[in-house]
């Protein structure tokens, strides 16, 4: 574990907001343990170990009913960790993974065969080395073909020299953390403006509506800053919405949030019965469970 990290809370309190039956943590991670499932080599911090038992006890403890657990960087592209885990959520998991270009179709197969339903392209510069925008084309064409979809991790400051990119990719795309804003810039202002526009002109593009602790500047335990741009999304593409917890928590460096007042979070950006429906439940289940029409 790296110095400084921060390990998550061992015992996060009772959510006052009491999520719809069937919900679903849309965003969350296992790393480790380290000794059953080695950290990859090019991974760029080491983190507390943070296994899929510890994330089931989170998720009924929250309320949950179902967990996508995404890939971290941490791992690279060994999806062993994730598999395991999957395979211990006896249904009550889906995964996004992380694939290089030489991965095989009987591997790909292997992947949706244990719940694998997206992959991973990480745009984030202090996480990961570069790919080729080629080889993630060529990744996407072929997971299109299995109904997977793509889930893109980028900062906002990235999106105009992405922008293009996104468009044009043959999937589904899942935005992590609403596309990194900088919250202290207006929620009508150009830049997150031109992450509504992608939305608006891509309606095959999604937003995890996420991570107001990796986001806020004015902090803990409100998070005012992040409530506008979460709500201005839900309120918007309320069919195109996902929420996720984010445990363990990765690279936080100033707080480690309390979970159960991350899901009280929920209600100040989708404020009606109907628009949580369908951010905790419906939409995942659409996304995750409901297999998608392969891409021709
Ligand atoms: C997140 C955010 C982060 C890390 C990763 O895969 C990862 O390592 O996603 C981050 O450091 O912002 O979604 O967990």
């Amino acid at each position: 574990m790296d110095e400084n990290w921060l390990v998550f809370d061992p015992h996060p309190s009772k959510p006052a907001f009491r999520v719809p039956p069937g919900a679903v943590d849309a965003h969350c991670h296992v790393f480790g343990p380290g000794e059953r499932f080695p950290y990859a080599p090019e991974r760029k911090y080491t983190p507390c170990d943070a296994s899929a038992a510890q994330l089931f006890a989170l998720r009924d403890h929250l309320g949950f009913a179902r967990n996508v657990i995404v890939q971290a960087t941490c791992h690279g592209a060994d999806n062993r960790a994730l598999i395991d885990a999957l395979v211990r959520a006896d249904g009550r998991a889906r995964g996004v993974a992380t694939v290089r270009a030489d991965v095989t179709d009987a591997e790909l197969r292997a992947l949706d065969a244990a719940g694998v339903r997206g992959v991973r392209f990480n745009f984030v510069k202090r996480l990961v080395d570069t790919t080729p925008p080629a080889q993630l084309r060529e990744i996407a064409a072929r997971i299109a073909a299995l109904g997977w979809h793509v889930v893109i991790y980028f900062e906002a400051a990235d999106l105009p020299e992405l922008y293009d990119f996104f468009a044009t990719l043959p999937t589904v795309l899942v935005v992590d953390h609403m596309g990194r804003p900088d919250v202290s810039k207006p929620v009508d202002g150009p830049e997150f403006g031109l992450f509504l526009r992608l939305m608006r002109e891509r309606p095959t593009i999604w937003s995890k509506v996420t991570c107001p602790e990796r986001l806020s500047v004015t902090g803990p335990p409100a998070y005012d800053d992040v409530v506008p741009f979460a709500r201005r999304l839900v309120e918007e593409f309320p069919d195109r919405v996902l929420w996720g917890t984010d445990w363990p928590h990765p690279n936080l460096k100033s707080h480690m949030p309390d979970d159960g007042r991350l899901v009280d979070f929920i209600p100040r950006i989708a404020v009606t019965a109907e628009l949580q429906r369908k951010l905790l439940v419906d939409n995942p289940m659409r996304l995750y469970w409901t297999p998608l029409e392969p891409s021709p």
